[in-house]
């Protein structure tokens, strides 16, 4: 929008959008049913004095600085699963960077049909449609490179200190406050469509978090002692994740690998390891293109691994 005192005309208006000056007028009531507080001043034109603190359709497009992403995006009070609609959307027929949101989740879906617990307008429950021109072993890597991108925005819009658990889990203080889970529908060795699901806990405060989840989960707003506005964490997830995206897509996996490891946690560090054969201690010593973790025994030997229970240290094995 041009400037000029921060009003804009309707004239403007109508003529950039290519509407009536009266279909402007209709907008501005919809914006201000959504929570838009706007100034109306006679031969000045509009003015948006405040935006609502909350998540829709208009206050993430607003100010949405990608090329691509989320330009075709859904949001919903209260779903399933976001990733049952994007799936949907995706055999529409919809574009590749559809984003949909969601405030709160009856049905969240972790990794092997394990439950994500989505509380109404407390997190980020998205899912973004991807076409990726990629074959089905790289589609891990996609994981990984979601991963970098939430841990990065954390550091830029905090002190906090995030750390990547492999494969996807990211933890700040040792405790889970995000997970991400990459679905695929591929056919004849080539990706159709990827839907990729992050759940983010951003507003939930120390009392919201409660059962077994108490002890390994938290919250951006606990690790950092204050409230965060989801429309614009989406924003800028929203925007990493494009400016990520497209360097892996021109460039390859190495950045991303680099940005993974220099967050992955325990890299460099003992566990103790068991698969269906043994159990060892290793070093852990990085992620592989295809998205193994790699690990090196007490011998030298390195191993990937794509399976298998870790003990992380925090008392107790954890099935990947
Ligand atoms: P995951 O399998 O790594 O993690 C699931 C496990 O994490 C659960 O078994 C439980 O122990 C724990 N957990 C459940 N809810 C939470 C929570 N809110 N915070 C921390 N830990 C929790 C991780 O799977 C992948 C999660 C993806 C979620 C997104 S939200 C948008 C999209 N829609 C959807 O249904 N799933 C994805």
């Amino acid at each position: 929008m041009d400037k000029n005192d921060g009003y804009v005309s309707g004239q403007q208006l109508s003529d950039q959008l290519e509407i009536s000056r009266t279909a402007v007028w209709k907008h501005m009531k919809e914006l201000e049913k959504d929570g838009y507080k706007i100034e109306a001043i006679q031969r000045k034109g509009y003015r948006i004095i405040s935006s609502p603190d909350k998540v829709s359709e208009n206050t993430v497009q607003w100010g949405l600085n990608t090329d691509w992403l989320g330009h075709q995006l859904y949001h919903y009070k209260e779903v399933a699963s976001t990733q049952d609609i994007a799936h949907q959307l995706a055999k529409q027929g919809k574009p590749h960077g559809t984003v949909v949101i969601a405030d709160e989740q009856v049905k969240g879906k972790g990794r092997m049909s394990r439950p994500w617990h989505s509380p109404k307008g407390k997190g980020i429950w998205m899912s973004i449609l991807l076409r990726p021109d990629l074959v089905p072993v790289q589609a891990p890597q996609l994981t990984l490179l979601a991963a970098t991108v939430l841990a990065e925005v954390f550091i830029q819009k905090s002190e906090l200190k995030p750390q990547i658990k492999w494969p996807n889990d990211i933890l700040i203080n040792h405790k889970k406050v995000s997970g991400i889970l990459t679905e695929m529908q591929a056919e004849h060795d080539q990706i159709q469509y990827v839907v990729l699901g992050i759940g983010i806990n951003v507003n939930q405060a120390a009392d919201d978090i409660q059962g077994d989840l108490r002890h390994k989960a938290s919250s951006l707003r606990i690790e950092s002692e204050e409230e965060w506005s989801i429309a614009e964490t989406i924003q800028c997830i929203l925007h990493q994740f494009e400016k990520t995206y497209d360097q892996f897509m021109s460039q390859g996996f190495k950045k991303v690998k680099n940005v993974w490891e220099k967050y992955g946690y325990k890299i460099g560090e003992q566990v103790t390891i068991k698969t269906m054969k043994r159990e060892w201690q290793a070093e852990l010593i990085g992620i592989e293109p295809d998205g193994a973790l790699k690990a090196r025994d007490q011998k030298g030997n390195e191993e990937k691994l794509y399976s298998a229970e870790i003990m992380w240290g925090e008392g107790g094995y954890d099935a990947k």
